[in-house]
């Protein structure tokens, strides 16, 4: 007796979950273009190649499997990303990478001799979507949608001054594939909050994106000896960079209860010693809203708490980089398809915005897109303990698979 699409799906989940294992734990790191990326990549080459789809990576590095079922038709493109931040769980992306190309080999089966279909399948995961070993985010998806060029895109370095370029030859992935023309875009992701789950919403509608402001800032002060240097003379940049994280996590107060996120996730202090006053620190800091309004006026404040810190403390305070992305929202015919898809199933629905961004937040803007969510226990992401239940990861690559056939059909 064969398997069935549930025990191949959990099959290949727990096979997928294993790339990159973190000891003890049953979260993963797999960072962009690092070697556990690379293996889970072939990995995936070797389920679709053994289905009849055929592999390709672009010059980003991204990796597409294409099955072409009209010859010439546009793409109906589903995919997510199958990197992970360091110490992350294992549903982040990988698990819409998964759900889509077990829905892309199911209707592909199932259309190839019909003659129903009225365009191709590929199923895509795109190159380092998070943006913790190669800023910004969203990369693979950035430069496929023309938001970031490749040249800058590729020559992006790492903390250890290695270039994405380099990363990728290194393990393998850049590849000179043509992108396959798109028809439309479908993703599934895990919803990171905890809406869904304490509302009994099995299948998320993805409504609109959260805006984001992301800011690379450089702090510059002088090193000096801990010890002897006069309290009056430091200018220490490791004080005032502490001062900037509270204020990104003051300025949340300024505003209606929900309305602002903000953090700063990651700070780099030199020399980093421990008799030294540091002369630079290097801080990603993090703005998150719903609204246009607020996430304007939480940056013009933020601009102003940084003057006001570099001042206090005679240090420069410089962006060295920024990264965006406005609020906006999915088109009402990706919607409208979604949901009729989960009422017809029989699976509790609702809309929903997502907080986090995704490679479709990209994609929208030069696509029809469906972007569907199942839910996350507790809300917890980011963290080893990440956990959607069997069931829900099921229902949503049935959810997955009725969308792909009918975007296909359409
Ligand atoms: O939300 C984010 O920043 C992302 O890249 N997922
Ligand atoms: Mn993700
Ligand atoms: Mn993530
Ligand atoms: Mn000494």
């Amino acid at each position: 007796m064969g398997v069935s699409h549930e025990e191949a799906f959990l099959d290949d989940w727990s096979a997928l979950s294993a790339f990159g294992a973190v000891a003890g734990t049953t979260g993963v790191d797999r960072q962009a273009a690092t070697e556990p990326d690379g293996e889970q990549r072939r990995w995936l080459d070797a389920l679709l190649t053994s289905e009849g789809f055929t592999v390709h990576r672009d010059a980003i590095g991204n990796q597409f499997a294409l099955c072409e079922l009209v010859p010439g038709a546009p793409y109906v493109l589903t995919g997510s990303h199958l990197d992970s931040q360091p110490t992350a769980g294992r549903f982040d992306g990988a698990y819409g990478v998964l759900a889509s190309a077990h829905a892309a080999i199911r209707t592909a089966c199932s259309l190839r001799e019909t003659g129903e279909a009225t365009r191709n399948i590929a199923v895509v995961n795109w190159f380092n979507e998070e943006g913790s070993r190669f800023k910004p985010s969203m990369m693979g998806s950035s430069v496929f949608t023309g938001k970031l060029s490749l040249e800058d895109a590729l020559a992006t370095v790492d903390r250890h001054g290695v270039t994405v370029r380099e990363a990728l030859e290194g393990i393998g992935e850049r590849g000179d594939a043509v992108a396959p023309e798109v028809a439309s875009y479908l993703e599934i992701h895990v919803e990171q909050g905890r809406a869904m789950a304490e509302n009994g919403i099995t299948i998320g509608l993805v409504e609109a994106t959260w805006g984001a402001h992301k800011f690379e800032i450089r702090v510059t002060g002088e090193q000096a000896h801990s010890g002897s240097a006069l309290m009056r003379d430091r200018r220490d940049a490791l004080l005032a960079a502490s001062r900037l994280v509270v204020a990104a996590r003051d300025l949340v107060e300024r505003f209606p209860e929900g309305m602002l996120h903000t953090a700063v996730g990651e700070l780099h202090v030199y020399p980093n010693s421990p008799v030294v006053v540091a002369s630079e620190a290097r801080l990603l800091l993090d703005l998150r809203s719903e609204s246009a309004e607020v996430l304007a006026a939480a940056t013009a404040a933020l601009m102003a708490e940084m003057e006001r810190i570099a001042a206090k403390d005679r240090v420069g305070i410089e962006i060295v980089a920024e990264h965006a992305w406005d609020r906006n929202p999915y088109g009402e015919a990706g919607l409208a398809l979604a949901r009729s898809v989960a009422s017809e199933m029989g699976l509790p629905h609702a809309r929903v915005l997502t907080i986090a961004g995704h490679d479709s937040t990209n994609m929208k803007d030069i696509a029809p897109t469906v972007m569907l969510f199942v839910p996350s226990v507790d809300g917890v992401s980011h963290n080893v303990n990440e956990y959607t239940t069997d069931a829900d990861l099921l229902a949503g690559v049935e959810a997955t698979t009725e969308v792909l056939r009918r975007l296909v059909c359409g």
